[in-house]
């Protein structure tokens, strides 16, 4: 099935992790990534007084279920250093199962498609690059996009 994540980093050499966070996918089995983004600068959201991050989109092909998936994304983060810390906090690597095709999930661990996609146009930008006529929500990427203040973020 195909999938769709988001990871970002705003600690460290940003660049160098989100390339390994893509290797670490890649070298999974079960996943095969079959598309990347650009890396993005973007601003921080959520919590401002942190510093900018960067932000990029990836496509995978998975045998994995969603919550498979999710410890898959979960175990690549752990590997690269990631200790759990303060929410919407700085961190070295971030990995978010965004949406997975044909699944809508509703648990304690996991919700898909992620609660805040729509919203934030650091996921919408590099997913838009990607994936511009997924839906999500009932609503294509680049028609949400298109809804939300995209200033700041610029490709890298
Ligand atoms: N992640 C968050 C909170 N805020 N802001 C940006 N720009 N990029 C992120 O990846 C990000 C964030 C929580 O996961
Ligand atoms: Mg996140
Ligand atoms: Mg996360």
């Amino acid at each position: 099935m195909r999938a769709y994540l988001g990871i970002g980093s705003n600690i460290g050499d940003m660049a160098a992790m989100l390339d390994r966070a893509v290797a670490g996918l890649g070298a999974t089995p079960g996943i095969r990534v079959v598309a990347r983004s650009a890396d993005y600068r973007t601003p921080p959201w959520g919590k401002t007084d942190q510093p900018w991050f960067l932000n990029g989109a990836v496509a995978v092909d998975t045998d994995l279920d969603p919550h498979s998936l999710l410890d898959a994304c979960l175990a690549v983060e752990h590997a690269l250093g990631r200790v759990r810390e303060e929410r919407w906090g700085p961190r070295v690597i971030d990995i978010d199962v965004l949406a997975y095709e044909g699944a809508a999930v509703d648990d304690d661990r996991l919700v898909l498609p992620h609660r805040h996609v729509r919203e934030r146009a650091f996921v919408l930008v590099p997913l838009a690059e990607i994936a511009p006529d997924l839906v999500i929500g009932g609503e294509r990427v680049v028609d949400a996009l298109a809804k939300l203040d995209r200033s700041g973020i610029e490709r890298a």
